[in-house]
């Protein structure tokens, strides 16, 4: 839809809505309502022109009679929807004057929204961003996630340790911004047994479930950015079905029988915080099979209603399994269709092994899920048998490919042989889908090599690339109005929609008057996040200063205690080296641990603790400061990344599937300081050398140094700086009275073999800072190459990597309303 064409905004009838919800809606009148009441009624009334479009696009006949990606994640961590919405619907200015006249600011309303944090970090944010992606370029999408009552635990800091509370994201008043289906209600069974029927003589499998729940779909709408098109992201709830037990229902065992009621409800109750970390828990794969059971079931409903043939599911449907965590889905879909719906195993594997595919996103071997057989036995008899079939006939195509090589079988098996035997639920998805992507050339090249090597001997054409991508309407037009203003003001206002045209800035890389405004604006999103934090956490921040980022998950890999090392070097020269000097720099951190990473927690309160004491030494004044910014959340990201001056991508080369704030930051104008590893390299490839700052180890150069035995206490004992910088962990500099209070930290980097190579890193990391550091000090060299950074990363467009998905994975088209 082009801007001229949209519907035409009529203020006093949105007005009278908004007041409606006021008092209908949340019971308050105008006099009595808080800034929260408000905001509840413009959402509900900006919401029920969704829902009206929603209808529209979900009854629209082409694109019932188009094929449609179902995009299955069990974490969609989509933020804060009022305010990108309004971008989509093109209403933030008339929204602004409209509520200006009820005496209401925006701004300050959208900042009443709780973020619907329904997701752990880089996964679940992808999926948010393909969703955007595929509205806005109208590619028929389905998103299909879990309706959890609690998403991600909130974090707050006592005395420097992480500690979490529950997230009602809700609230007790709802989101304004879902809406229930309860007409697509589903059943799904677990547990009990399987029969053996004839048919004609023919024997048929019948799974007789032991448990029923209800899955209640409840619709947030995705907006296109300036279409009409709007596509559900459809959240199951778990709840009990009533009464769940008849028998002690009758019995007149009430009391038992809402126990069990209240049981039943507890599947999708909460999220699980582990973030690249699989710990096998039953719950967990019963949110997994219920998130696939309803929505495979919600999938062949569509399919049925338009009137198509199941044999015609791959050309109308493709579901897109975001990593293994939908993997029943494929024994679900081949169970329904041969004991459901009467096909021959022949048919079902046809059709199931064209409607799959799988995306990759982690190496590392712990996030890699594997369920135990007997668990799945237990709880899911049918699919265990089926599991078994399919591995039974992949395993004859295995022999007939490498005849008598029993290692080949063994490492290419569905179910891992031991004492306890597994099923390897990414096995399963590349045997059942039609293409493997991996999230970044670098990662899917890894993917073939280390990975899946057999898998792609067989297959070769299976595994593929997909590049990750950010959507550039959350990630700049709507988190960064001053510089999307600046870029409007040179190129016109076409880019959020065709972010390659960034490239058109460069030619004002060297123009001083572009450089002043960029830094201006650059500044001016550095005050504001300055505000937040000295307004929230009592800091005060000096804006001249680098603000150094790194915001993510906590986790070894991703070294954010390399980070701190290069922390207390700094601190060290500037205690003990009268000749060192170094621009003014604020280090700031964002990052949730997954409550179990006893570790992960350590990396917190010690950074915690060193800040604690930087912060408040007169002597480094504001030299340094650290700032540890409690419960990180997509809301939080909108105020740092326009404030970065610098992003930290410091994973140990060959662990970070891609990243993708890596991205959010260069396209806002930070520079990288980053290893060789996931999206980086493409980073570096599109913005050129000269514009980041690469260092370390390189993939084979970390595969050599562990090859040849890496040996911490080598660095340690050889690098003076390091030396003193880690040594500053073991006495009682940062915790006065408590001298070893920070050793967990230092123990891992010595004793406990420094599995992510820090060490090994640190001289040439404190290298690319002092480079940096340098150029700072260069405001116009600075500005030069952060304006670079803006204008050459337009490939990194979740629209882009959408397309690439359709081009070369899903194969569907647009369709345009
Ligand atoms: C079962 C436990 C578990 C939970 C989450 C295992 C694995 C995960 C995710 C796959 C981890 C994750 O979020 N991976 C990140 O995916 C991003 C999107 O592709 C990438 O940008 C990140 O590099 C990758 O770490």
């Amino acid at each position: 839809m082009k801007p001229t064409e949209q519907k035409k905004f009529d203020k006093a009838l949105f007005q009278a809505d908004v007041k409606k919800h006021l008092s209908a809606t949340y019971a308050k009148t105008e006099e009595t309502a808080d800034a929260h009441a408000w905001y509840l009624a413009m959402g509900k009334a900006l919401a029920e022109h969704t829902t009206l479009d929603l209808l529209q696009t979900e009854n629209d006949d082409r694109i019932k009679n188009a094929k449609s990606v179902n995009y299955l994640s069990l974490e969609f961590l989509i933020g804060r929807l009022t305010g990108n919405n309004l971008i989509s619907m093109g209403l933030y200015e008339q929204i602004t004057e409209a509520m200006a006249e009820l005496g209401q600011n925006l701004t300050d309303l959208l900042e009443e929204e709780r973020d619907p944090s329904l997701g752990n970090g880089g996964l679940g944010r992808l999926a948010a961003c393909f969703m955007d992606s595929c509205a806005a370029q109208e590619f028929p999408t389905v998103g299909y996630g879990l309706h959890y009552e609690y998403g991600l635990f909130k974090q707050s800091f006592e005395n420097g340790h992480q500690k979490e509370a529950p997230d009602a994201w809700r609230g007790v008043e709802g989101y304004p911004w879902e809406v229930a289906r309860p007409e697509f209600a589903q059943e799904i069974g677990f547990y009990g047994h399987v029969e053996a029927v004839y048919e004609n003589g023919v024997e048929k499998r019948k799974w007789v479930p032991g448990m029923f729940v209800k899955g209640m779909p409840w619709d947030l709408p995705i907006v296109g950015y300036e279409s009409n098109t709007v596509y559900p992201l459809r959240l199951w709830e778990c709840q009990a079905i009533a009464p769940f037990s008849l028998e002690s229902f009758n019995n007149g065992d009430y009391f038992e029988a809402q126990h069990a009621l209240i049981d039943s409800g507890n599947i999708t109750k909460v999220l699980y915080p582990n973030d690249n970390h699989e710990k096998g828990k039953t719950l967990r794969l019963m949110q997994q099979y219920f998130h696939s059971a309803a929505s495979v079931r919600d999938i062949l409903r569509r399919h049925d209603e338009a009137g198509h043939k199941l044999a015609d599911i791959p050309k109308y449907e493709t579901i897109q399994l975001n990593d293994t965590h939908p993997t029943i889905a494929i024994p679900e879909l081949m169970r329904i269709l041969i004991d459901e719906r009467d096909l021959s195993w022949e048919e079902a594997w046809e059709i199931c092994s064209h409607t799959f595919a799988y995306t990759n996103h982690t190496l590392l071997p712990e996030a890699l899920e594997t369920w135990s057989e007997s668990l799945i036995q237990r709880l899911l008899p049918r699919h265990m048998e089926i599991i078994y079939e399919i591995n039974h006939r992949f395993l004859k195509e295995v022999r007939s490919r490498w005849p008598g090589d029993v290692e080949k079988q063994r490492k290419l098996s569905i179910i891992e042989d031991g004492f306890h035997r597994m099923v390897r639920m990414a096995n399963l998805c590349v045997v059942g889908s039609y293409a493997v992507n991996g999230v970044a050339a670098l990662h899917s090249e890894l993917v073939k090599r280390d990975l899946f090597p057999e898998f792609n001997e067989l297959y070769p054409t299976r595994l593929q690339n997909v590049t990750n991508g950010v959507t550039p309407r959350r990630w700049l037009k709507f988190c960064n109005p001053g510089l999307s203003a600046l870029i409007t003001d040179k190129i016109g206002d076409q880019w959020p929609a065709h972010l390659e045209q960034l490239s058109d800035i460069a030619q004002y890389a060297d123009n001083k008057a572009f450089q002043k405004q960029y830094m201006a604006v650059k500044k001016a999103n550095k005050q504001r996040l300055a505000d937040w934090v000295q307004e929230n956490m009592g800091i005060e921040l000096n804006t001249d200063a680098i603000f150094d980022v790194q915001i993510k998950r906590l986790h070894e890999y991703k070294r954010q205690h390399l980070n701190l090392l290069h922390i207390l070097s700094m601190y060290h020269r500037l205690k003990n080296d009268p000749t060192f000097d170094m621009a003014p720099r604020v280090v700031f951190f964002a990052a949730k641990a997954a409550p179990g990473y006893h570790l992960a927690k350590e990396i917190i309160y010690t950074i915690n603790k060193v800040a604690e004491k930087i912060n408040n030494d007169p002597s480094i004044a504001d030299k340094l400061k650290v700032v540890f910014i409690p419960d990180y959340r997509v809301s939080m990201a909108e105020i740092i990344i326009p404030a970065a001056d610098v992003s930290e991508q410091i994973s140990t080369a060959g662990k970070e599937a891609s990243g993708t704030g890596n991205m959010k930051m260069a396209l806002n104008g930070a520079l990288t300081i980053g290893t060789m590893d996931g999206a980086n390299v493409e980073i570096r490839e599109e913005v050129g050398d000269e514009n980041i700052y690469i260092f370390g180890l390189e993939v084979d150069g970390v595969e050599k140094l562990k090859a040849s035995g890496y040996n911490p206490f080598d660095y340690y004992n050889a690098d003076h700086l390091l030396k003193s910088s880690m040594d500053l962990l073991l006495g009682d500099e940062f915790t006065p009275g408590e001298p070893g209070r920070l050793r967990a930290v230092y123990d891992s980097l010595l004793d406990g073999g420094d599995p992510y190579l820090c060490l090994a890193d640190f001289a040439s990391y404190v290298e690319a800072h002092e480079a940096m550091d340098k150029q700072y000090r260069d405001q116009e060299g600075w500005a030069h190459k952060a304006i670079l950074n803006t204008a050459l990363v337009g490939k990194f467009s979740s629209d882009r990597s959408i397309r690439d998905y359709v081009n070369n994975i899903w194969k569907l088209e647009a369709v345009h309303r």
